[in-house]
């Protein structure tokens, strides 16, 4: 695809790298704007690139601003996008609309799929997928995350779905979009804030090498679309499930109380539940995205190495 009349702004260290092939970890920007308060969100972006440096790849945050795709956000950009109202939670398909109307949104993950395979990104590191939602048979609220998945190829490094979701039917989905879900040293899907959710992976794959080698093989092969790659929040962080059902169990009913629908639905879920766990939810959630960056770099290496002269297609 021609990408130069577009109004794309890729960063000069992203750049730089993808003309050496060096590993590149796109990262969203839902997360900053919805998914956690001032000043955590900007704290924690700022953690996670550094972690990404730190172990020898390259972080791309992407958002759009003022009508431009941004490939690798600067320390002020991040700071607005951490900070203003007026960004927009931003899916795939509102892309094209904020782009003509020169507005200004963060990524949610479909949308931080399809730009950063806009430029051949392999990996992206996020805390949570979007999913099928509880009553999804009544209310068709199934996140687009998983539709986008399976229309590009990369690599989702997450600590599996929040159990504000249907963790069984998320996977149900990703599998009629014959989307593998991998288990990064584990047999179970995790459940974000808890380490394990009762449901299986398709493997568990005991080293980055074996997350990487499946990614070649896919690929290599021509089986197009994305992989789920689900890390469990480290054991001293995590919030038993059990606890984790009390707050969620509150949210949705707080939800349905003051029908909140839609894309408003998952920041307002987080936000209850933020504030029913008192900052604990935070904490963990810090926690694992960090796991995330670290497992997420060592796999955008590992693969790099493994095609070696081409890296970024
Ligand atoms: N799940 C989380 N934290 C988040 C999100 C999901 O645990 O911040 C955000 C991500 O950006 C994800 C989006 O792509 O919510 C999904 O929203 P929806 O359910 O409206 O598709
Ligand atoms: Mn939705």
């Amino acid at each position: 695809m021609n990408l130069t009349n577009l109004p794309i702004s890729i960063s000069d260290e992203v750049q730089s790298a993808l003309k050496d092939n060096l590993p590149i970890v796109a990262l969203e920007s839902t997360i900053i704007s919805h998914g956690m308060s001032y000043p955590f969100n900007v704290r924690l972006s700022e953690e996670v690139e550094k972690i990404i440096r730190h172990h020898g790849a390259v972080p791309a945050t992407i958002a759009i601003i003022n009508g431009v795709i941004k490939i690798g956000l600067s320390e002020e950009e991040v700071e607005f996008i951490a900070t203003d109202r007026s960004v927009k939670k931003t899916s795939k398909r509102e892309i094209p609309l904020l782009l003509a109307n020169k507005g200004c949104g963060s990524t949610t993950v479909s949308a931080t799929i399809f730009c950063a395979a806009l430029i051949g990104i392999k990996v992206f590191v996020t805390g949570g997928i979007g999913g099928v939602h509880k009553d999804a048979q009544y209310t068709f609220d199934i996140s687009s995350d998983l539709t986008e998945l399976s229309n590009y190829n990369i690599a989702v490094i997450c600590a599996g779905a929040k159990s504000i979701l249907d963790i069984g039917l998320t996977l149900e989905k990703l599998e009629t979009l014959s989307v593998p879900v991998i288990g990064y040293k584990t047999d179970e899907f995790p459940a974000f804030y808890s380490r394990e959710s009762g449901f299986g992976v398709d493997i568990n794959a005991e080293s980055v090498e074996k997350v990487a080698m499946i990614m070649k093989y896919k690929w290599d092969l021509g089986i197009n679309g994305g992989i789920v790659v689900g890390c469990p929040i480290p054991r001293q962080d995590e919030i038993p499930a059990e606890e984790m059902a009390g707050y969620i169990k509150k949210a949705v009913k707080e939800a349905e109380k003051e029908s909140i629908k839609g894309k408003y639905l998952t920041p307002f879920m987080l936000q209850e539940i933020h504030t029913h766990t008192r900052g604990k939810s935070i904490d963990a959630n810090i926690s694992l995205i960090k796991n995330n960056a670290l497992i997420g770099s060592k796999i955008a290496i590992k693969y790099c190495e493994l095609t070696a002269t081409k890296c970024i297609v």
